[in-house]
């Protein structure tokens, strides 16, 4: 099977690319490196700095003898990727080449426009694309569980059946975002349907929760390969941050009064997830939601279970309530459903305090980079 994975350079694009590889996909990927730019103006850069693509696929095929090929284009250019599209005989999409951060997406008018003009244009661009090379073509695209926002009723997997005045009808599950960012993958939502109702498309789209680590099992190992893991306020998940925090003496940046829920999963995790959409691909004209996430966890919970990871090796870290910088509410019901995945043979990663000791012990090792200055939330909303 030929795979596009549109942003292989992000934090779930490079390692994605490597997992595929390995179990046997022809993956070609395409970056734009934006990410990489707001994160050199934002001064918010990965933890581990990491050779751009060509050296990256190089180094990969000499470690590995598997190839991956990459092109640096911007996915909203739709003459571009319908060439890329015919050229590798792509069956299926990832569509990953979306600005992912909340922080950013409210920094300013600028950076506000640029994330709806991008996420919103790149997901246009890909479905344009894709009805004139193939309308076949599975798409996958990434979401975010922040779609839902957190309604006080348990959230379906993307559809709720409404019984109306004695009629009913099948609806995309409600959606009330409490960012800009998360508005815009609301709207890739809207787009992706209207075109599966329309135009036939074939669409995969994924309410992924925050994911956090840095190892990937099964990669080569050397810093090359590392994902771009971040630990600062604009592109750094809470987890990735409350262990970089606790490793150099930096309180945990709980916001409010900590007691925001979400659904988290592992990196690793989140990759099978993304496999078992390939391989479960849906019919024309339908679009499959799954919500990939594996466990629940409050901002306090994993706070303290960073806490008394930290202590078993040796680290007396302590938390600090900050005010909240974000419009979230922090007192609210929430009841995810992820049996998508587990009925597909998804088997969890345990976020446990094994897996936290292992997991601060392998951060650890790139502790010096930490900087301080990249901690602390610098934008409000
Ligand atoms: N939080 C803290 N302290 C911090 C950072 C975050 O208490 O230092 C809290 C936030 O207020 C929020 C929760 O932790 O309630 C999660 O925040 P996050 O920064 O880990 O996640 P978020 O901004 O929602 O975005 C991330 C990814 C995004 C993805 C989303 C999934 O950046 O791309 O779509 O997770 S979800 O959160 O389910 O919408």
């Amino acid at each position: 099977m030929n795979v596009l994975i549109l942003g292989i350079d992000g934090y779930i694009g490079w390692p994605l690319a490597m997992f595929l590889t390995e179990r046997g996909y022809r993956v070609v990927g395409i970056d734009n490196y934006d990410r990489r730019r707001i994160a050199r103006e934002t001064d918010s850069e990965a933890l581990v700095e990491t050779p751009l693509l060509q050296e990256r696929t190089d180094k990969y095929l000499g470690f590995t003898g598997f190839e991956i090929k990459t092109y640096q284009e911007d996915c909203k250019n739709v003459s571009a990727l319908k060439k890329i599209l015919e050229t590798e005989a792509i069956d299926t999409i990832i569509h990953l080449a979306e600005q992912p951060s909340a922080p950013y997406s409210m920094k300013d008018i600028e950076s506000g426009s640029y994330t709806i003009a991008n996420n919103v244009g790149s997901t246009f661009s890909v479905i344009q694309a894709v009805i004139q090379h193939n309308p076949k073509c599975h798409i996958i695209k990434l979401g975010t569980m922040g779609e839902y926002g957190t309604p006080n009723i348990d959230i379906e997997e993307g559809w709720i059946d409404v019984n109306h005045n004695g009629r009913s009808d099948r609806f995309l599950f409600p959606r009330q975002a409490s960012s800009l960012y998360h508005t815009t993958k609301i709207m890739d939502t809207d787009l992706l349907w209207f075109y599966c109702r329309s135009a036939g498309l074939r669409v995969t789209d994924l309410m992924q929760g925050p994911v956090y680590g840095l190892e990937v099992y099964g990669a080569p190992n050397d810093h090359a390969f590392l994902p771009n893991f971040h630990y600062d306020d604009i592109f750094g998940t809470v987890l990735n941050r409350f262990v970089c925090q606790a490793l150099t003496g930096i309180p945990l940046t709980v916001y409010g009064n900590g007691s925001q829920t979400r659904g988290y999963i592992n990196l690793n995790d989140a990759l099978r997830c993304i496999e078992l959409s390939i391989l479960n691909a849906p019919g024309e004209g339908e679009m499959v939601i799954r919500n990939q996430f594996t466990q629940l966890f409050s901002v306090n919970k994993l706070a303290e279970m960073v806490l008394s990871a930290a202590s078993k090796i040796g680290i007396d870290a302590t938390i600090s309530q900050l005010p909240n910088p974000r419009f979230e509410k922090e007192d609210h019901y929430y009841h995810a459903k992820n049996d998508s995945f587990n009925d597909l043979g998804l088997q969890p990663t345990m976020l446990d305090q094994e897996f936290l000791t292992s997991f601060m012990n392998t951060v650890s090792t790139f502790s010096s980079r930490i900087d301080p200055k990249k901690v602390m939330p610098r934008i409000k909303w």
